[in-house]
This record gives structure tokens, C-alpha cells and sequence, in this order.
């Protein structure tokens, strides 16, 4: 017999490994036995779910590989550009149901799997989300790979596999408690591992001076090094045949460590460094907004950034490829300060690796990246001590204070010896000596952009206006956007068809025709129809809290809906103290419980496991929900509840449910939230500030549809420097008196006025957000939201101008600016 025709990369096979299965309920139900046979080892009589469930995640991928390798194919061929996108957090939710809907399997695998005996329900809810992300900001990285997918642009997005994602969160006796989140536990179907594939990943050391042939060059000898092995995960655009990859990075032992230690005999110290290694991308940092100056972040940080980037050098770019083209090949985006480590990165490996003279590897440097900032709290901006970056990173230190010297000779060029300016705009601060790592960005990145108008307009007067003067055309505004796959058409599968049914498709990928029903807002028959969808999704929200939490709530509330992570800026205290209001008017018998607008109060929030007051706050919701909801005087008319765990999963439910969104920050402290689009996106109407992306959302949907209360953000600004005393609005308005002193009286801790003693005590003397302030307002604006609610109808014609005006607010419309603004990547056909 011949030899066989050996497997080069020309070869027919290497080119077209393989081809999808028929996509026919017989094919997929083939396809599906051959996974549970041949990967789980048992038959279908035998299979668990688990079992079953990993055979239909890998039934569904199998339907996917064949566009994907030839998607990565086609990226390495042709010579357009690609977006990397470079976040520490995604926070995806579960896979299944957006992978059949992208791959257009649903019905079939419906069927098939119906044909088997098996409902494909129970295998969605068997699904662990993967919770790589803290809240908003990893929820738009997910939401951003989908578009960028939907749009078939090229992206890779880079990031880290944590073992241990975001905690899962029980109460005990109404606290937070925080659980491991093991979500690998069950296998983890949608992964490739590349071993062969891994990077090596320095720290610590020394540098040292050399003579390189005449030139003295610097260069790095480090301590250590990890191995960086990546996972790859698809990300299948919505029906388009596109699949880009989301690679996720995880740390492990180097052989040569390995062997260097075994070796040595000391068997312990070898497993020792084993773990030492793992444990670099073993669990996220649960703080969303404030982030830890923890030398094992740092690590993390420069572990995936360094993997990434030479991961694109040495992979996806060609060989000999002329790095004077680079800025027209990639853009690296920083999704905040969390990976521009990267920028100090990209100069070493092109000044002392790829021997390029520092000039020009800046040059190509700052072409190469651009910064999002997501956020406007001082204590959110990241700052690394010169110290531990000095230590952990010795030539990135060195690195960034040439960029830093060189910067500062600009400004002075620029605006002469301005001590000022000078101090101010420095990225080294003094006392103790720190990096900044939004300047660093803002002088290394292409673009600067903030998530919302109000955000943008706010990071170019404030925090970075001195960069804004010197260099204005850097600065940019991207407003967010969620996508509407996941949440609209597979959170809220009835509203979906409704709206399909009056607009026919198309509208889930061109969200702006959502339109076209603010002429259905005026037909009985649809705002009938609409409010019956609502009505449906409490009922399937109630089961789905029964099942999981074995509490329900009223299906004939109104549903007052916060969920978002906790945090003081937030003003979950807001919230509180209406509720205890009202439960304050009805007993003291100032107003009748028959006379409440009957309503459910759902939270959902975790708060950092360091963070007391965010805590005390958890503590006294639930403190509060046990006493309304079992007061006879209020004849059941007020409901508060809290699911704990509040996650993407949760979210797909409660949202679609709600009629009342609450976003009610103090005004500049939210950059932009994503939660206010997906509520309005799934006609919910927002109560809300004049803050982050809610002005928008009040542009686009009318006063009348919204309820604005709160003062606007130069009033808070006017408020401190005329002084803000708390105590002056608890003595002018006598309910908030009567609500603080109510928490105050141990009433919801059984009688110990210490418990929530330091929350009413903050809110009095300190108030760092003004949830005094704004509590009149706040209250007069519900009290707007009762009147609304009562006319049932007019409020549904508000709901479905809600949803007709806010397709603006598609992930997709995002990415289309961030082409334009920033990035000037075209889609591929
Ligand atoms: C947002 C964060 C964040 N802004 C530090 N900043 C973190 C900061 O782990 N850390 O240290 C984690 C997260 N997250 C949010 O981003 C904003 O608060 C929201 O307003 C915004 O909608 C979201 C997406 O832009």
C-alpha cells in the first residue's frame, strides 16, 4: 500500500478538518448518543444529568468548531485588523442557550434531545455560570465579544480562568456569607485546553546593563516564572457563521522549576512551588470599584497581559512580520486600569526582545492601545506602590518612568516649568511613590474613552483634565450598550416574540428598529398583549425563586426591582429608607395599608467581603424584609425580598419581570451602569438620578416616561462647597427623621440599637453620598411612581415607549462606535 499522503498545512484534511453534523433533530440526535457513548462513557438509560448535560454542550460545540477553525483560519490568512480586547473580568453567565441560539440549534435540539426523554429545560438549569467578573464591568467585556461577533469583527478576548470565580453568596441569620464558587466542579464542556499552546510568564529579579554588539541595552533577569496555558473558549456571533475566541490564561508550574526542584530531592518544596504557581489565577478579587493593592493582583495582572500579548506576537501574527505595521494589524483595548501592565510590556518585548530603538517601539506603542475608564471614584483609581512594582517587576518599573520622563519633558515643552501641572499630571505620585495607572494609559493609549456622555464629559473637567488640555483629541465617549441576544431574546422569550410577531426579524441585530412599536404603544390590543408578558414573566420569576430560595412573590405588585452590586455610592440606603418609610406610615397609623399602592421590593447585591458597611447594609435589608413581611397591620400589601447570590443567571429572570428599575446613585458617582438598559430594554420604567447612562436613557424615552428625582451633578458639587451638614435635612424633613430613628430603635434587630446604630450614625454625620439629601426628592418622585401605577394602562403605554426608544443602548451600537471612534476595525465579510 502507498504511504499515506503526509498532513501538511496544505494538505486537504489540515485545511478542512472538519464538517458540522447535518443540522437535522436526526443528526443532532446521533451526534448527541456518539458524545454520551464515546466522551461520558455510558448510555443514554444510565446517563446522569450531568452526564447528558455535558454531552449537549458538546453536541452544540461540534456544531460550531468547523466555522471556528476556519475563522482562525481566515484571521491568520488575510491582513485585516484585529480587536484584542484585554480584561481581567468576564462575566459571560451561562453558555448553552446563547450558544444553540447563535448556532440557530434551538428547536432542533429541542427536539432531538425530547426524542431521547430528556426536557431541555433541565439541562439549562443544570448549567454553572461561569462568574469571572465582578458586575457591570465584566458583564460588558461578555457583552462585548458577543457583538464583536455579531458584527464579525476579528477579536481574540483575553483574559484569566479563575478556579474560584466571584463567591457564591449565602445569608445566615440575614449576613453575608461567602462561599467558594466552584464552577469547574462539574467539567467544564465549553473549554479547549491548549498546553501545547502555553506561555512563560516572569517576575521579580534584577536588570542589568549589556553591551549589545556597540549598544548598551537594558534587559530583565528574572526570578521566576509561571507557565501561562491557555483556554479556549468560542465565541459564536448570532447566526452569522462567525466564531471568534475568547482565551482565557492559567497559571502553572514551569517544567523547568519543576524539574530544577524535584530534582534537588526536596519533593515538598517541589509541590510546594506547584501551588505557588496554580495560585496565581486561582480565585477573582471579589472588590468591584476598589481595588486592592494586593501584590497577588499585580501578579495576575502581568500574568495574563504578558501571556496575551505574546501569545499575539508569536501566534497570531506571522513570522518576520515588519512591527513598524503593527498599529494596523492590532488594537489592544485596556478595559480599565487592570491590564495596562500591558503598556510597559509591549516596549520591553519590542525595545529589549525585538531590538527596536526606543522611539520607534513608542511610537508603535501608542498606536497600539487605547483606555476605557470605568469609573470616577478617587478610591477606585488604581495605584500600584513604586515599591512592589519595583520588586515584582524591576524593567517595567524602569520602563515606565522613562515613558514618565519623557511625558513630563512634553508637558513642560508644552506649558513651561508649571510645578503644578508637573506634579499633578506625573505618573509616578510622591508619598509613598506610586504609578498611576490611568495616566500611564492616558499617555500611552491612542484614545481615552468613557462609558457614558455624562461619564466622559465628567473624567475630561475632572479627573484627567489637565490630560484633556494638553492632548483633547485622545479623548473620546463610547456609551455602553448590553446585548440583546442574551437579554432580551433569551431572557425574555415572549416579549421577543411579541415584538417579532409586530416587526417581524431582523430587529435583534439592528436594535434601533425597536422604534417601529411606539406606534403599537397606541393599540389596546398590543399594550394588552404586553402587560401580559409582564404578568407571565412574575409568574415564571416566582417559580424560579420558589424553587431556588423557596419564597415567592405577589404576582399582583408592583415590582420595585435594585439589583446591582452593594456599595454606598449606590445608595441601597435609598431604598431602605422609603420601605421603612412606608412601613412607618402605616403603623403609626398615619396612613391605612388599604390606601399602599401593594408592591415587592426584590434586591439583589453582594458586597466585597471586606467591605463592613456595604455588609451592615445587606444585614439590615433582610433585617427589614423579616419584619415587613410579617406585620399583620400591613395586611400583606409590602413584600421585600432578597434572593442571595444575586448573578447573570438571576438577572435573566428578575429583569424581564420588573415594572420599576431603581438607579438611583448620587449624581457623578456612576460611570455608567448597565443594568438601567437591560431594565428599560424589558419595559421596566426607571426611577432615577441624573447620573451615568440614566440621562440618556431619560433623553431617549421622555420625561414623562421616567421618574428623575435627586440633585443633578453640579448641584452636588455646589451642595459641598457650601458644606453639606446630613443632620439638616433629617431635621427639615419629619419622615426621614421618624425612618432613622425607627432603625435606630432596634426594631429590626430585636430590640439592640447597636446593630445598625453605625449605619444611621454614617448616614447622619457623614454621608459621603447624600442619601439625605435626596430622600425628600426621592420619596415625592415614588409617590409619582403610585400615582403612575394606578393608571395600568397608561403605565404599559410608558413601558412599550421604554422599549421602543432605548434599542440605542444594543452592546452592538457600542462596538459600531468603538470601530469608529477608536479602533477603525472593519468587520470581515
Ligand atoms: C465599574 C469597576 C471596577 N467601574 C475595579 N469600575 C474592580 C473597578 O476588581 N476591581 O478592582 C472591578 C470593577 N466597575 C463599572 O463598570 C461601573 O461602576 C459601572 O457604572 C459601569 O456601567 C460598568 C461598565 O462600564
Amino acid at each position: 500500500t502507498p504511504a499515506p499522503r503526509p498532513l501538511t498545512a496544505t494538505h486537504p484534511l489540515a485545511l478542512a478538518p472538519v464538517s458540522s453534523p447535518p443540522a437535522t433533530v436526526d443528526g443532532f440526535v446521533r451526534e448527541f448518543l456518539v458524545n454520551l457513548n464515546l466522551e461520558r462513557g455510558v448510555a443514554l438509560s444510565s446517563a446522569t444529568e450531568t452526564d447528558k448535560y455535558l454531552a449537549l454542550a458538546s453536541t452544540v460545540r461540534d456544531y460550531l468548531v468547523a466555522r471556528w477553525l476556519e475563522d482562525q483560519r481566515r484571521q491568520r490568512a488575510d491582513q485585516s485588523k484585529a480587536v484584542c480586547y484585554l480584561s481581567a473580568e468576564y462575566l459571560l453567565g451561562r453558555q448553552l442557550d446563547n450558544n444553540l441560539l447563535a448556532s440557530g440549534l434551538t428547536d432542533i435540539a429541542t427536539q432531538a434531545l425530547a426524542a431521547c426523554g430528556i426536557d431541555i429545560d433541565s439541562m439549562r438549569a443544570h448549567e454553572v455560570e461561569p462568574g469571572l467578573g465582578n458586575g457591570g464591568l465584566g458583564r460588558l467585556a461578555a457583552c462585548f465579544i458577543d457583538s464583536l461577533a455579531t458584527l464579525s469583527v476579528p477579536s481574540i478576548g483575553y483574559g484569566i480562568r479563575y478556579e474560584y470565580g466571584i463567591f457564591r453568596q449565602v445569608f445566615r441569620d440575614g449576613q453575608q456569607i461567602e462561599k467558594p464558587d466552584a464552577w469547574l466542579a462539574l467539567g467544564s464542556p465549553w473549554e479547549f485546553r491548549h498546553p501545547e499552546a502555553a506561555q512563560t510568564v516572569s517576575f521579580a529579579g534584577h536588570t542589568e546593563t549589556y553591551d549589545d554588539d556597540g549598544v548598551l541595552r537594558s534587559r530583565w533577569v528574572p526570578a521566576w516564572s509561571v507557565r501561562a496555558v491557555p483556554y479556549n473558549y468560542m465565541v459564536p456571533g448570532y447566526q452569522n457563521g462567525r466564531v471568534n475566541t475568547l482565551r482565557l490564561w492559567s497559571a502553572e508550574a514551569t517544567k523547568a522549576f519543576d524539574l530544577r526542584t524535584f530534582n534537588s530531592g526536596d519533593y515538598v518544596e517541589a509541590v510546594r512551588a506547584q501551588t505557588f504557581a496554580e495560585n496565581i489565577s486561582k480565585v477573582l478579587y471579589p472588590e468591584d470599584s476598589t481595588p486592592q493593592g494586593k501584590e497577588l493582583r499585580l501578579q495576575q495582572q502581568y500574568f495574563f497581559v504578558a501571556a496575551s500579548i505574546a501569545d499575539y506576537m508569536s501566534k497570531v501574527l506571522p513570522e518576520d512580520f515588519d512591527l513598524t505595521k503593527l498599529p494596523d494589524r492590532v488594537i489592544f483595548q485596556l478595559n480599565d486600569t487592570h491590564p495596562v501592565i500591558a503598556v510597559p510590556e509591549m516596549m520591553r518585548v519590542l525595545v529589549d526582545e525585538r531590538k527596536l530603538d526606543w522611539d520607534a517601539a513608542w511610537a508603535i506603542t501608542q498606536k497600539c492601545f487605547a483606555y476605557t475608564c470605568h469609573t470616577l471614584l478617587p478610591e477606585a483609581l488604581e495605584v500600584w506602590s513604586v515599591d512592589l512594582l519595583g520588586r515584582l517587576l524591576p524593567r517595567h518599573l524602569e520602563i515606565i518612568y522613562r515613558i514618565n520622563d519623557e511625558f513630563l519633558l512634553a508637558v513642560r515643552e508644552r506649558f513651561g516649568d508649571d510645578e503644578r501641572r508637573l506634579r499633578d499630571m506625573s505618573i509616578i505620585s510622591e508619598n509613598p511613590a506610586s504609578v498611576r495607572m490611568a495616566y500611564l494609559a492616558t499617555v500611552a493609549g491612542a484614545k481615552v474613552n468613557g462609558v457614558a456622555e455624562l461619564h466622559s464629559q465628567l473624567l475630561r473637567e475632572k479627573v484627567l483634565h489637565d490630560f484633556d488640555e494638553m492632548m483633547p483629541e485622545k479623548f473620546t465617549n463610547v456609551t455602553n450598550g448590553v446585548t440583546p441576544r442574551r437579554f432580551m431574546r433569551l431572557a425574555n422569550p415572549e416579549l421577543s416574540e411579541l415584538i417579532t410577531a409586530a416587526l417581524g426579524t431582523g430587529w435583534l441585530t439592528d436594535l434601533e428598529r425597536l422604534r417601529e412599536l411606539e406606534s403599537y404603544a397606541e393599540d389596546a390590543d398590543f399594550r394588552a398583549a404586553f402587560a401580559g408578558v409582564k404578568a407571565a414573566n412574575k409568574r415564571r420569576l416566582n417559580e424560579v425563586l420558589l424553587a431556588r430560595d423557596g419564597f415567592a412573590i405577589a404576582d399582583d405588585h408592583l415590582l420595585d426591582v435594585m439589583v446591582k452590586r452593594l456599595h454606598e455610592y449606590k445608595r441601597q440606603m435609598l431604598k431602605v429608607l422609603h420601605i421603612v418609610t412606608l412601613y412607618e406610615r402605616v403603623v403609626s397609623g398615619r396612613v391605612a395599608a388599604s390606601d399602599l399602592q401593594p408592591r415587592t421590593f426584590i434586591f439583589g447585591a453582594k458586597a466585597a467581603p471586606g467591605y463592613a458597611m456595604a455588609k451592615r447594609v445587606i444585614h439590615l435589608i433582610n433585617a427589614v424584609g423579616s419584619v415587613v413581611n410579617s406585620d399583620p397591620r400591613l395586611e400583606g400589601r409590602l413584600k421585600v425580598v432578597f434572593p442571595p447570590n444575586y448573578n447573570v443567571t438571576l438577572a435573566e429572570r428578575v429583569i424581564p419581570a420588573a415594572d420599576l428599575s431603581e438607579q438611583i446613585s448620587l449624581a457623578g458617582k456612576e460611570a455608567s451602569g448597565t443594568g438601567n438598559m437591560k431594565f428599560a430594554l424589558n419595559g421596566a420604567l426607571t426611577i432615577g438620578t441624573d447620573d451615568g447612562a440614566n440621562v440618556e436613557i431619560r433623553e431617549l424615552v421622555g420625561d414623562d416616561n421616567f421618574f428623575l428625582f435627586g440633585m443633578s451633578e453640579p448641584e452636588v458639587e455646589e451642595l459641598w462647597a457650601r458644606g453639606y451638614r446630613p443632620g439638616e435635612f433629617a431635621q427639615a424633613d419629619d419622615e426621614l427623621r421618624r425612618a432613622l430613628d425607627l432603625i435606630s430603635s432596634g426594631v429590626f434587630s430585636g430590640g439592640d440599637r447597636s446593630t445598625f446604630e453605625p449605619i444611621v450614625s454614617n448616614l447622619l454625620y457623614d454621608d459621603r453620598f447624600m442619601v439625605l439629601a435626596d430622600y425628600t426628592s426621592y420619596i415625592a418622585a415614588q409617590e409619582r411612581v403610585d400615582a403612575a401605577y394606578a393608571d395600568r394602562d397608561a403605565w404599559t403605554r410608558s413601558a412599550i415607549l421604554n422599549v421602543a426608544r432605548t434599542g440605542f443602548f444594543s452592546s452592538d451600537r457600542s462596538i459600531r462606535d468603538y470601530i469608529d471612534r477608536i479602533w477603525h476595525a472593519q468587520p470581515v465579510r
